[in-house]
């Protein structure tokens, strides 16, 4: 077993240090982390055999992001992130059974995210009675039948909501959206709720399919790439390997950010001895370090320019491509010729020099790709700024073409895979129909609730279970101090992990914890071993192989547990071969092959070398699937950001040593920030204007509309270059600041990257 130790008090921030930040990403230090995360967590076999089979053809995908995999991989096909998340998951450090004793829930719900990650792999199921404030172990039989007899127990089957985590297998969000429906819900909300909903709303508008229109080759092929609202050495590192190749073709790359991050700006690549020594690469050829929520009017400015440019030259449209592809260009056109100049400066806080030297790039280059993030979708008006990138594409034909294309990169490794699964509160009729042939019951056609709504419905009493598959509610919600109140309102709350966080301490009346396999780890069954599949950020679908042993014996892998579950909650209500499921992962996939669009022959598919890639008509033929057949160029009004005098407007990212809710260490490297997190980083010229300084402690007070005051209290005032009135924070630390309402237009997302701000002086500082 593993040499590490528990840690066994709860490292607090007293210590931050905060150094300047750095100006380039990755290279050997990057590498030299990796590895001493992988040896400390894993010892020196578990970490050859993981680090070794990661995104390897025959090994298993990396559960760290959803970028992918290039055609031709490279012996050690990884990044230090992702080193991370497979040594936290393949840790061999188990919760020992004298664990629950120890720690009652309140206990647990009083530790942080970090202490919690580091008590080792759950290996047993265990239960919290109504009458009992500690879990106790329990058989998985018996957990199954607490939560059937709950669920069946119900009014309706619409009082339990059914969460899913963006790491799921299609095989395990197959059978589950199978068992939710089954049982008569589409209570299905899902990470993607607080993360790229705005983008799929915005792209189905626009150009009818709501996922990346470009390949893995297209980046080599492009003239100009367009980086906004995403920081990819930390969250996307091997995209740099990826930009780097670009750059060495002759791309130019232009990065739009309020916060000068370092993966941006320069590159060592440590897969190549430049790499390591030297300058390394300057990525960004331009950088426009835009105001939070400035991006619709800048986009709405280059769009103008492509305009005035057609009318001076008559050479800036794709005249083609509209006439035979587009609709709606007078409209559009009508509408950004009368935009207001003066506000689009408010908004972006950005120079005209600034802007017209991108439009001059924009007009310049043949083949261009934007790509984005939560910088761009946790906004108000996200699904308009995300159209109107939409727009500025199509104005020049950047759609369908190679090189060229719009490019939302995901965040966890398979959530876009969870959706093309059935995983979604709102599937569309086709798809049902298409469960209701295959499986001869009528699945419900009422729309269910997505995060928002789930978490509304659990305050108000309506909502009695919420099942999670996955994930950390709780902590990736917003509103923290509400959503904690709302689960600990539901009468049952069953939560499958591999580590414990926040969530198995916020619970409901009563409260279950299924442990599961990790992606990294074997997946035994009746049939022999299994494997599952997933789908990447530009809808490559491909097989993932455990690695290693289990951590221990008794798991159950997810499709297990689902299946279980199901069986035990619908008898023989439906005409489905649970335990066959379980059995053998290919009769689920036989199902996945009649039922979902673009997956026939799927078993035969995954198995070919590398996958297959999914059929996306825009991209491959374009072709536009929207309402009208016809990519829209959409109309979409300009409504800056007000911010009241003395306030400033945050944002919540992450830092470079966690991922989402699982805090692997309290350093930010990238950004100087050593042993804590709950710093706020502020451009020392406002805080000047608003009387702190550097060092100083503070309250963070959230304003909204409602009038309510949230707060989180004690942070660290970190004097650092963002764009003037912006300021930023950790998430999740943060996210008691984000109202539950105030969310963006029709995707119903957490408005994360756009909360006013009042900083105040601690009330009650650390020593
Ligand atoms: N190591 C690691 N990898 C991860 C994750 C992780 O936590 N750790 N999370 C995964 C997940 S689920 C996701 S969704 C992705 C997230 O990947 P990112 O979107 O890169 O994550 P964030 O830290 O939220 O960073 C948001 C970026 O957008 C910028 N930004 C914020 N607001 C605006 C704005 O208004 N305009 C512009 N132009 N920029 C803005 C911020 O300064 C920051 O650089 O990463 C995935 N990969
Ligand atoms: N303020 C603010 N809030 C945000 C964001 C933000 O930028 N700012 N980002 C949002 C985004 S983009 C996202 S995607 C969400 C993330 O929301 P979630 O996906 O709910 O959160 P994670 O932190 O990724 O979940 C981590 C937990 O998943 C469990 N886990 C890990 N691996 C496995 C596995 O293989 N199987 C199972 N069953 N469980 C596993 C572990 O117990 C771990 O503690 O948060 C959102 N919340
Ligand atoms: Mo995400």
């Amino acid at each position: 077993m593993a040499d590490r130790q528990r840690p066994s008090t709860d490292p607090g921030d007293s210590g931050i240090e905060v150094t300047p930040p750095k100006t380039w990403a990755a290279g050997v230090p990057g590498v030299a982390v990796a590895l001493q995360h992988a040896l400390r967590e894993m010892g020196p076999r578990r970490s050859l055999k993981t680090l070794s089979a990661m995104n390897q053809k025959d090994g298993f995908d990396c559960m760290s992001c959803a970028w992918p995999d290039p055609p031709h991989r490279k012996v050690a096909e990884f990044c230090e992130n992702g080193a991370k998340a497979v040594s936290w998951e393949a840790d061999p450090l188990l919760v020992p059974a004298e664990f629950w004793a120890e720690h009652p829930v309140d206990d647990l719900a009083g530790r942080s995210e970090y202490w919690l990650g580091q008590q080792g792999r759950l290996t047993q199921p265990v239960y919290k009675s109504a009458d009992s404030d500690h879990y106790t172990p329990i058989g998985w039989d018996a957990a199954f039948e607490i939560i059937a007899d709950e669920l069946n127990g119900l009014d309706s089957p619409d009082q339990a909501t059914f969460y899913t985590s963006g790491r799921a297998s299609n095989e395990a969000a197959y059978a589950y959206q199978l068992f939710v429906r089954a049982f008569g819900t589409n209570n299905l909300p899902d990470c993607s709720n607080m993360c790229h909903e705005s983008t799929g709303v915005a792209m189905a508008d626009s150009i009818g399919v709501g996922k990346s229109t470009v390949s893995y080759n297209d980046f080599a092929l492009a003239d100009l790439i367009i980086i906004m609202g995403q920081n990819p050495g930390t969250n996307h590192p091997r995209m740099l390997t990826t930009l780097e190749e670009a750059k060495r073709e002759g791309a130019s790359i232009v990065a739009v950010n309020p916060l000068p991050e370092a993966g941006l700006l320069r590159f060592k690549n440590p897969q190549r001895p430049s790499g390591v020594v030297g300058r390394g690469t300057q990525l960004a050829d331009q950088f426009l370090q835009i105001r939070l929520g400035g991006d619709l009017a800048l986009m709405q400015a280059l769009c103008k320019r492509v305009l005035e440019a057609e009318d001076a030259y008559g050479n800036a449209l794709d005249h083609e491509f509209l006439a035979e592809h587009c609709t709606g260009f007078t409209e559009f056109a009508d509408h950004i010729r009368n935009l207001d100049d003066e506000q689009v400066l408010i908004a972006t806080g950005l120079r005209p020099a600034e802007i017209d030297e991108l439009a001059d790039r924009y007009l310049k280059a043949r083949r261009v790709i934007v790509t984005w993030a939560m910088g761009l979708t946790q906004h108000r008006k996200a699904v308009d700024t995300i159209r109107e990138i939409l727009n500025l594409l199509l104005l020049r034909g950047n759609i369908g073409k190679p090189g060229a294309g719009a490019s939302p990169i995901r965040g966890h490794s398979n959530v876009q895979g969870d959706r093309t699964m059935g995983i979604w509160e709102q599937m569309p009729d086709s798809f049902l129909d298409a469960l209701q042939t295959e499986f001869g019951f009528e699945p419900p056609r009422k729309h269910g609730f997505d995060v928002v709504e789930s978490i509304r419905r659990m305050r108000d009493g309506e909502v009695k279970v919420l099942f999670a598959l996955g994930g950390n509610l709780v902590s990736a919600v917003s509103d923290t101090t509400v959503a904690e109140a709302a689960i600990r309102r539901t009468k049952l709350s069953v939560q499958v992990s591999t580590k414990l966080n926040r969530s198995h301490g916020v619970v409901g009346e009563r409260a279950i914890i299924l442990p599961t396999l990790g992606r990294t780890e074997m997946d035994l069954q009746a049939s022999g071993p299994q494997f599952v599949t997933v789908e990447d950020s530009v809808c490559a679908v491909h097989a993932s192989h455990g690695a290693v042993p289990p951590v221990a014996d008794g798991l159950l892998s997810e499709v297990a547990i689902v299946s279980r579950l199901a069986a035990a909650t619908l008898g023989d209500r439906v005409d489905v071969d649970w335990a066959g499921f379980e059995r053998d992962y290919d009769s689920i996939r036989e199902h996945i092959s009649r039922t979902v669009p673009g997956c026939d022959g799927y078993n035969e598919k995954v198995r070919w070398e590398g996958g297959f890639v999914l059929p996306h008509p825009p991209r491959d033929e374009r072709r536009f699937p929207t309402v009208n057949g016809s990519a829209r160029l959409t109309v979409n009004q300009l409504e800056p950001i007000v911010v009241p005098p003395g306030r400033l407007l945050l944002q919540t990212v992450r830092s470079h040593d966690q991922f989402n809710t699982t805090i692997y260490g309290l350093n930010d490297r990238y950004r100087g920030i050593h042993r804590g997190r709950r710093v706020v980083f502020v451009n020392p010229d406002d805080l000047a204007e608003l009387g702190f300084a550097d060092g100083e402690a503070v309250d963070l007070h959230g304003e909204w509309t409602d009038g309510v005051d949230r707060v989180v209290r004690d942070f660290r005032v970190v004097a650092f270059p963002t764009a003037r009135g912006c300021a930023a924070a950790y998430f999740p630390e943060a996210n008691g600041l984000v109202p539950l309402d105030s969310v963006a237009e029709r995707s119903n997302t957490p408005t994360s990257k756009a909360i006013i701000l009042r900083l105040e002086r601690a009330t009650t500082p650390r020593v």
